[in-house]
């Protein structure tokens, strides 16, 4: 018997973690967390664990499939090459560049082939719309990072191993393992926050499982987070509390008349914050000898997502908790990502229906369908997904699924036939992570320590499958069009690329970062061969100031009020004024949630993960229930503007009243969806009822939380909400 032992990092969430396989024989006996990894230290999640089973399971596909009369038909891969290319090139031929349109979904980020060789395969597909699940997340930290820091990616990251004060909004990194935070094993770091005398304080309208490690939790209205921060930022400049404004921060005195009207007094009924607390939290705050605000998902994917994460970064640095330790810090990854990233934009072009914005060369996910759908002959007739699921992540998921149908071409990059993939008329599967290396070219760049680590692969891959590398190439080099001297510089750039691979580029992006070995032979710092000796990963060390080198503005400041923000206060000041009439007896709204055994739209399949009983419920508190008529376990249909769906009923006082929560990533019920154990128990899709038109008006970003809903009891012989609204495929 043959037994060897592979140390990997985890390529499945922004944590990273370093693990331990196992294999005999070609199986795998197990998978454990790497002690030795410097930045995990052991930490492991059952997700990890379940890597075994994406690796096994037998509904992966592992050939081309064209969507046929008769079903899905096995194709080789040179006739789905060329008939990819050859469509989407009539398309583009027929119609024009806006016609083609592209959705890069979340695990591209996880996946440094992907990363490195989508950009020339963008390039050569130069589709008129592009879209990401950016703009169903982190868009807003995003854009606000490109205000104020003059570039997209230039994110600060709470300096979680020093700070005193660790006041977290909608974010769940017990659950999530963190995210814009790579920190892997929260709760160890959270505890060891209050083991040194500091605090944590969270922000939420669920008592979440960080809020239980917490010292304190406040519940929020959906929504509502802008007005809190606001106020907590007048309270700082307006008691004078701490102003340790860094000197290269311009725009103060434009933050202080932007604040002026959230007192604490102003928004405390709205906000369901005492307006002491609000005042006390401020100072407390202040006071911490380190703190730092964090918000997340929630507060992003909200009606003022972009504001929300302005005003975090304000807080933090007008408290002087910027770039300092213990407050919010700057990344040195082994791989300078930002460098080779564009700086972003905004404004530069827009979407068909709508007219919403550009942001980051990517139009907001939210308009995808409805750009499809337009009677307009400029509208989207082909699209690209690649490691995506849009119908299951983004608003107004039924609208998507009808859309998709009538595409006149659709291609799908991934390794399942799933909700979204279903309407493609190709399907070209990538190999699977343990069949090939990984390094973190964007997870290392929002991580609490500067760490690097390169994983070879477990196995070999079958023989004739492919790596998404090698799919983008392929297609890359037939999509490219124009004269002879634009496809001779393709070709050479195709015939380098694939002598290269992702490894051979990685190795030269180490040499030229700031560890790097350089192009000398001999001599020390960062190359490919460094870190493949040492298959645990390297230690780089903590974060380290590096105001305002670091800054990508033009006039190396930071700013502290750029205009559209400021311009976007006004939106929030009209809110608070309605809110304050019409409060009360609002009905229901909807938030979302994320599990520890479920990763976004995907492995519901694996049986590791999907033991125990049915978790697609709805969350409602108890004194809701009551007067709801529902009880635990049985069903309730949640209606919004945009659709309902049926769902088991769970009760805790966990969540606030007048809240209620599904788990999004379910409803695995269409038609045609080849993943065989999620098909046993489907769930429902939240995003069956979030709403394309509620956006953050400013990013664009959608807003998915908050969502107006009408909850009720089931009548006992109702067909099931979504058996009544599904959509066909068309296979
Ligand atoms: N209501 C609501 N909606 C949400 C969220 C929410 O909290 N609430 N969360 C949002 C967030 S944060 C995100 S990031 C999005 C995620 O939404 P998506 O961008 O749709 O990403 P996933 O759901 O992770 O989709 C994963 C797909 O990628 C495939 N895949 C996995 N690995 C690979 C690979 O290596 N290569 C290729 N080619 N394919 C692969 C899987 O088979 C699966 O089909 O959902 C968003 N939607
Ligand atoms: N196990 C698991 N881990 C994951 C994922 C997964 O699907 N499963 N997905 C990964 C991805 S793609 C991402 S982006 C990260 C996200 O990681 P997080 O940002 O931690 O996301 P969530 O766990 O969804 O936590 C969001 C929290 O916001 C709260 N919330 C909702 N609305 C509001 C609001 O209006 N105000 C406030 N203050 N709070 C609100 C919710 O109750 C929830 O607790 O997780 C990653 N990690
Ligand atoms: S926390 Fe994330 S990175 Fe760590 S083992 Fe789990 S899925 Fe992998
Ligand atoms: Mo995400």
């Amino acid at each position: 018997m043959s037994s060897t032992t592979h140390y990997r990092a985890c390529n499945l969430c922004e944590a990273i973690c370093g693990l331990e396989i196992r294999v005999d024989d070609g199986r795998i006996v197990s998978i454990r967390g790497d002690a030795d990894d410097p930045l995990s230290r052991g930490h492991i999640c059952p997700k990890a664990v379940a890597l075994q089973d994406v690796h096994t399971d037998a509904d992966r596909l592992k050939r081309p499939l064209r969507r046929a009369a008769g079903g899905w038909q096995e194709i080789g891969w040179d006739e789905a090459f060329d008939e990819a290319a050859g469509r989407l090139k009539a398309v583009r031929a027929e119609h024009g560049r806006d016609a083609v349109a592209l959705y890069l979904g979340n695990p591209n980020v996880h996946n440094y082939g992907s990363l490195l060789y989508g950009p020339p395969f963008v390039k050569a597909l130069r589709p008129g719309r592009r879209y990401s699940a950016t703009s169903v997340d982190q868009l807003p930290h995003q854009l606000v990072a490109y205000f104020m820091f003059g570039h997209q990616l230039l994110l600060p990251i709470p300096d979680l191993d020093r700070t005193h004060f660790f006041l977290v909004l909608g974010g769940n990194p017990v659950v999530s393992n963190g995210s814009l935070m790579t920190a892997p094993d929260v709760k160890k770091r959270m505890k060891a926050v209050r083991e040194r005398g500091g605090k944590v304080v969270v922000v939420d309208p669920r008592h979440t499982e960080t809020a239980r490690l917490a010292d304190r939790h406040y519940f929020i209205r959906p929504g509502r987070d802008a007005l809190l921060l606001a106020a907590l930022v007048h309270t700082v400049l307006d008691e004078e509390l701490s102003l340790r404004l860094p000197a290269f921060a311009h725009g103060l005195d434009a933050v202080r008349r932007a604040v002026a009207g959230f007192a604490p007094e102003a928004v405390a009924a709205a906000v369901g914050i005492a307006a002491d607390e609000i005042r006390g939290l401020a100072r407390e705050f202040c006071a911490a000898p380190s703190a730092v605000c964090y918000g997340r998902m929630g507060i992003s994917v909200q009606e003022f997502g972009s504001l929300c994460q302005w005003l975090v970064n304000v807080l933090n640095l007008v408290t002087g908790n910027f770039d300092r330790p213990g407050g919010a810090m700057f990344t040195k990854p082994a791989v300078d990502t930002l460098r080779f990233i564009g700086r972003g934009g905004y404004g530069r072009w827009h979407s068909l229906v709508r007219g919403l914005s550009e942001a980051g060369g990517e139009l907001p996910v939210a308009t995808m369908a409805e750009d499809m759908l337009a009677d307009d002959p400029r509208r989207t007739r082909a699209l690209v997904t690649a490691a995506g699921n849009p119908v299951l992540s983004t608003p107004n998921g039924r609208q998507l699924d009808r859309a998709l149908a009538g595409l006149d071409f659709m291609l799908s990059i991934d390794f399942y036939v799933n909700e979204t993939t279903r309407h493609a008329h190709l399907i070209l599967p990538p190999t699977a992570a343990l069949e090939h290396d990984h390094y973190d070219l964007a997870f290392h760049l929002l991580a609490i320590r500067n760490t690097a680590r390169y994983s070879p692969p477990l196995f070999d891959p079958e023989p004739g499958t492919r790596h998404d590398w090698q799919i983008l190439q392929e297609l890359a080099a037939r999509l490219a069009d124009g004269g002879p001297g634009k496809r001779l510089r393709a070709a050479a750039a195709h015939w380098v690329g694939k002598r290269l691979g992702p490894a051979g580029t990685l190795d030269l992006l180490l040499r030229r970062g700031p560890y790097g070995a350089g192009f000398r032979p001999f001599g020390s710092g960062l190359n490919l061969r460094r870190l493949r000796a040492a298959p645990h990963g390297v230690d780089l060390g903590g974060l380290e100031p590096c105001m305002p080198e670091r800054l990508f503005t033009r006039d190396q400041r930071i700013a502290l009020a750029p205009e559209p923000l400021v311009r976007d206060v006004q939106r929030l000041g009209r809110s608070l004024a309605e809110t304050r009439t019409d409060d009360a007896g609002r009905g229901f709204v909807l938030i979302s949630r994320r599990q520890v055994r479920s990763n976004n739209s995907w492995m519901h399949n694996y049986p590791r993960l999907m033991r125990g009983k049915d978790r697609c419920t709805l969350l409602v508190h108890p004194d809701d229930a009551e007067r709801l008529g529902l009880a635990e376990g049985g069903r309730a249909v949640v209606t919004s503007r945009i659709g309902s769906v049926e769902a088991p009923v769970e009760l805790t006082a966990d969540i606030m009243p007048g809240v209620v929560s599904l788990p999004h990533g379910w409803g695995h019920h269409r038609s045609g969806v080849r993943m065989e154990t999620a098909a046993a128990r489907p769930g429902v899709s939240v995003n069956d009822l979030t709403d394309h038109e509620r956006i953050d008006a400013l990013s664009g970003n959608a807003a998915l939380s908050g969502v107006p809903v009408e909850v009720r009891a089931v009548e006992p012989a109702e067909p099931a909400a979504w058996e009544k609204a599904a959509v066909p495929s068309q296979a």
